[in-house]
């Protein structure tokens, strides 16, 4: 490593993509001797340890009694000077735009210009959130002052210049990567036990439970599959569609096939004993999701949407198809699981595409290289 860097990372600590993806490059940066600043309003999910050369700032919001809520992202401004000044950081690096890159914008006005900023866009942030009237002008702004702009996803760079003007030469991509230490394939026959019998296929589903997420769909698609090949469902997560998802597991009576898991840390080893991941998302700038279980050699299902086409090749180490068309989604699935041989030759791709074009080593040289270049290095 050329200089060590002392870098502030921004993220939302919650249950999300951009917070987890956030968290393992702070990691994983601290892991390669950098000095790593988290900046956040709680400890962030898989920050669930003490690491090396890693340091949590929690950003304390005023509860005064005039406001209704708490003014967060000018909290967080505060918090990201101070800790810029105390900790004399070379750069901030803030992941999901709003408002994480307002409230960066704010802290460079705090320091008189002084405050180097890279700002990367997860989806959400631009394919929601910036299109709404109320936070199009400051994102915009927020991301005009940035001093470099990373995106996951082609398609999000695309999505990001057309809604908000800003030049596509100017936002560099750089993909999601995954820990092949962590994520790789297992052969965890006793957990797998404990939820199928050995005649039984596993099928995953990772998220958010958002209505982006298409949970239903999940549903479907598991419904057509078990009426084929005898199978099993594991709901892995939580959000707002989990009671309505809960109660329709019901009403099909499909109590005795499906297990609902909550929230888990440790995901690696129950994607491991899985068979395909369901991923039908309505929207899905990237996929981690589908990385992760990429990476332990499981194909995924899902939409051909956003982002995804770029990750999962189709036909290649999983299957894509229109958003909303369960039929055609069981259908692959249903071909995938029955064919042995097709199965083994996806399951090989993946571990070979996640190890070849988003390994650690290479995603994390390429966030280096912006590094040292806004820094001036
Ligand atoms: O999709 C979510 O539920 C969470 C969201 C987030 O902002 O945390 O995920 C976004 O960022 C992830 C990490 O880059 C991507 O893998 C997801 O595709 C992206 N979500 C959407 O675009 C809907």
């Amino acid at each position: 490593m050329v200089t060590p860097l002392k870098i502030g990372i921004v993220c939302h600590p919650t249950l999300g993509g951009s917070g987890i993806l956030a968290t393992e490059l702070g990691k994983l940066l601290a892991e390669k001797g950098h000095e790593i600043h988290m900046i956040s309003f709680g400890l962030p999910f898989r920050l669930n340890q003490p690491y090396n050369h890693l340091f949590y700032h929690k950003v304390e919001v005023s509860n005064y009694y005039v406001f209704r809520s708490p003014p967060y992202e000018i909290a967080l401004a505060s918090k990201i000077a101070q800790v810029a000044i105390e900790h004399r950081l070379d750069l901030v690096h803030v992941h999901y735009a709003y408002p994480h890159a307002i409230s960066a914008f704010l802290a460079k006005q705090i320091l008189g210009g002084n405050l180097r900023v890279v700002t990367t866009l997860h989806g959400t942030d631009i394919t929601v959130l910036a299109r709404s009237e109320i936070n199009k002008d400051l994102i915009r702004l927020a991301l005009n002052s940035s001093d470099a702009i990373t995106a996951v996803s082609k398609d999000l760079i695309n999505e990001t210049s057309e809604l908000l003007h800003i030049s596509q030469d100017k936002i560099n991509l750089i993909y999601n990567f995954v820990d092949q230490r962590i994520f790789y394939p297992q052969s965890l026959n006793g957990l797998r036990k404990e939820f199928a019998d050995t005649r039984e296929k596993i099928l995953i589903h990772v998220s958010n439970f958002r209505p982006i997420k298409r949970v239903t769909d999940v549903l479907g698609i598991f419904k057509k599959v078990n009426e084929e090949v005898p199978s099993r469902l594991l709901l892995v997560g939580e959000g707002p569609e989990l009671s309505n998802i809960q109660n329709r597991v019901q009403i099909e009576g499909l109590e005795s096939r499906v297990n609902f898991l909550g929230k888990i840390e440790n995901i690696a080893r129950i994607i491991s004993i899985a068979d395909l991941l369901l991923l039908p998302s309505e929207m899905e700038s990237f996929g981690l999701t589908a990385l992760e279980a990429m990476s332990c050699g499981v194909p995924t299902i899902g939409s051909h949407i956003g982002g995804l086409p770029e990750l999962i090749i189709n036909g290649e180490t999983g299957y894509l198809a229109s958003v909303g068309n369960i039929s055609e989604m069981a259908k692959k699935a249903i071909e995938l699981l029955v064919d042995k041989k097709k199965y083994n030759e996806f399951k090989n791709a993946c571990v070979n595409r996640a190890h070849l074009k988003f390994s650690t080593d290479r995603i994390l040289a390429e966030y280096e290289y912006i590094y040292y270049i806004v820094i001036g290095k």
